[in-house]
């Protein structure tokens, strides 16, 4: 048998993690990400929203998320631009590691929408300019193995309530 890929947001409570850092793009990530969740059937009281100072924040408050048993999905959403300092590597490495690190610990599907690149047209390109939006592509991911996850007999916790 094939488990299908389904991507429907019915029910599904999702956390979007969001960074300010870079805030006139990570905005537009989490523009495509809720647009993305509503247009697949999730309900707006379904979609919570925590903002952090930088990515570099973005692991821990995905870990409390994932903790706290309130969410079927998180999508974690920032904007790394390369400077000409080693930061970036410091920042890229602490958030990838970081969001790894809570899919290995915890079921909960945690959807990357990080984008690292090297300077902020490239960002913007790929924040709902000509290279798609890594905010809705982040929560298609997370809504497939949500509902995989589900097909598996965790969840949704909207059935809970
Ligand atoms: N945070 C980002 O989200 N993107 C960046 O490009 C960035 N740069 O370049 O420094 C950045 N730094 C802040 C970092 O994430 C932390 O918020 C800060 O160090 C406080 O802990």
């Amino acid at each position: 048998m094939r488990y299908p890929a389904d991507l429907d947001a019915t029910r599904l409570r999702v956390a979007i993690v969001v960074a300010r850092f870079n805030h006139p793009i990570t905005s537009r990530l989490l523009d495509g990400c809720e647009a993305e969740l509503l247009r697949r059937g999730a309900s707006p009281s379904d979609l919570h929203v925590a903002w952090v100072p930088g990515a570099f924040e973005i692991p821990q408050a995905a870990r409390l998320l994932a903790q706290s048993a309130r969410y079927d999905a998180i999508v974690t959403l920032g904007v790394v631009i390369r400077g000409g300092t080693p930061h970036f590597d410091y920042v890229c490495r602490a958030v990838t590691d970081g969001v790894r690190e809570i899919v290995r610990d915890t079921d909960v599907p945690v959807g990357f929408g990080v984008l690292t690149t090297d300077d902020a047209d490239q960002a913007l390109a790929r924040a709902g300019g000509g290279e798609g939006n890594k905010g809705a592509e982040a929560a298609l991911a997370a809504l497939e193995m949500a509902r995989l996850r589900v097909a598996l007999g965790k969840g949704p916790l909207g059935d809970a309530s």
